[in-house]
């Protein structure tokens, strides 16, 4: 996958989409797109749907003073071709709108199938990175347009904290080449609250309320952007002994949130998406996250819908995230075998790579795995395999020879969607099929697995700083040859692939 802009010019009647609630870095992307086409001569349009008009201060003066011109709209006939930018078609924070032809340009992380004209960087830190790039490619420099190079450089800034959470080259090099006009930056940068949401934060604040033991904190918001929430739950998470914490307010139509943590123990995107199950929908990054909750099912549930009910319904959620999910560390855990059974893999072709025909040793690649992203250093003892389901996993090569045994067959991948991992040094894609080979499940020594009842959190022997998550139902497992490598195993994959062993 690799799209340049110049093939999106074989299309005439182009529309622009960002997400709904749109952030500095979706309408910087758009208006360099925009700019892009015009510089080819052709009108593009540059919307946004959604229930709310952009409302925070300083997005309405960028979109005014940079003359960024990006529609509230409500629908749309059809265009010839639809862009959407920081975001991915069909996601549910982009108003699906119909088009002939869809292309995608995005930062985030893969949330579906995307379009043939797509480019997703998912490392990058903004997508006025992923612009800029393609723009160069185009032989086009940014500086030849101060609100353009305004425009990124501020959609960058923005995206990743002020610069702090910056790594990747390209994020690197757009900081650093951008001409951009200072003094409309410093006004952005100092119009993030109007002097109403300024209020409506102070007095969530005042109304904080604090878990002690569990480290966590909930605080209930007026009606605001759900920028504001943002805001509130960054600077709640400040506090020494809140750990993570969950802003919501109560809207007409529902519950919308924000969640943060800063431990490692804590993804923010999971909690969010737990707190919403059922009711509604969460999601984001393992810092920063966010979710709604829909009103009628939250009154479905039997849950009322007013202010009491709805903080017991959070607060419930919330220590009940608390309450049933289990740490285990790696090497630290000892698990009681008298609990689990042995069994074995079912004799099966798979796939596996070695990951140093993906990246250079010493490289770091991120490998999604289903149970969560692990990152991996690249090394001589490093494989990955190909599940029956398509999915996979890293593996070492001791273990890989004990459990599997090559084979010469052809391997013929059994999933829909190509998996790859990702070189997270210059945040690229990595496929693994062109180096896929077959081999054979031999049983070996098997593994002692046993039914998970709760939610178990488990940092691997891979990766100290990212669990895997099992939720009840999958099956917790511990390799027979070495007891410490404890892991995850998705209920149906165990159930397809593992039979009952006797030694
Ligand atoms: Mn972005």
């Amino acid at each position: 996958m690799s799209l340049k802009l110049s093939e999106l010019c074989r299309f005439n009647e182009i529309v622009i989409q960002c997400h709904d609630n749109p952030d500095a870095d979706a309408l910087a992307s758009g208006f360099a797109l925009r700019w892009y086409f015009s510089r080819q001569g052709k009108e593009a349009r540059f919307v946004y749907g959604g229930g709310q008009e952009i409302q925070k201060s300083n997005l309405v003066l960028m979109n005014e003073n940079l003359e960024i011109g990006c529609e509230h709209i409500k629908s749309l006939a059809a265009p010839e071709l639809l862009i959407t930018v920081d975001c991915q078609y069909g996601e549910s924070n982009v108003t699906a709108f119909p088009a002939a032809h869809v292309a995608v340009i995005d930062h985030h992380r893969v949330s579906g199938e995307l379009p043939e004209l797509s480019e997703v960087r998912s490392n990058y830190g903004s997508c006025s990175t992923v612009l800029y790039e393609m723009l160069r490619d185009e032989g086009i420099d940014i500086n030849e347009n101060r609100n353009i190079a305004t425009a990124l450089y501020y959609g960058l800034m923005t995206d990743t904290g002020d610069f702090t959470e910056i790594s990747y080259p390209s994020d690197k090099d757009l900081r650093d080449i951008a001409v951009f006009n200072k003094s409309m930056v410093t006004l952005f940068r100092n119009s993030n609250l109007s002097i109403d949401e300024l209020r409506i934060a102070g007095e969530a604040l005042r109304n904080t309320t604090v878990d002690e033991k569990r480290c966590y904190g909930i605080v209930e918001a007026g009606l605001c952007d759900s920028n504001i929430l943002g805001i509130i739950s960054d600077m709640f998470l400040e506090v020494d002994g809140v750990s993570s914490c969950i802003v919501y307010n109560i809207l007409p139509s529902g519950i919308k949130f924000s969640v943060r943590s800063c431990v490692k123990e804590v993804k923010a995107c999971e909690l969010a998406g737990f707190v919403a199950e059922h009711l509604g929908g969460g999601g984001g990054h393992l810092v920063k996250a966010g979710g709604f909750l829909k009103k009628d099912l939250i009154v479905k549930a039997g849950i009322a819908y007013e202010k009491e009910a709805i903080s017991r319904f959070i607060t419930g959620r919330m220590n009940e995230y608390f309450d049933t999910s289990t740490i285990i560390h790696a090497g630290e855990y000892r698990a009681d075998l008298s609990e689990f059974a042995r069994y074995r893999k079912k004799e099966f072709d798979l796939g596996y790579v070695q990951a140093k025909d993906l990246a250079e040793p010493g490289s770091e690649i991120a490998i999604r795995t289903l149970e969560g992203d692990v990152d991996v250093t690249v090394t001589e003892d490093v494989y990955i395999m190909i599940n029956v389901n398509g999915e996979i996993y890293p593996i070492s090569r001791a273990k890989f020879e004990r459990s599997y045994r090559e084979s010469d067959a052809e391997y013929v991948y059994p999933g829909e969607y190509p998996p790859n991992v990702i070189n997270n040094a210059v945040g690229e894609r990595l496929p693994l099929l062109p180096y896929a080979k077959s081999c054979i499940s031999v049983g070996g020594d098997g593994i002692y697995a046993k039914e998970l009842t709760g939610r178990v959190k488990i940092f691997t022997m891979w990766d100290r700083e990212k669990y895997y998550l099992g939720r009840p139902g999958d099956y917790l497992a511990v390799r027979a040859d070495d007891v410490s490598d404890i892991y995850v195993i998705e209920r149906e994959i165990f159930l397809k692939t593992y039979e009952p062993f006797e030694a």
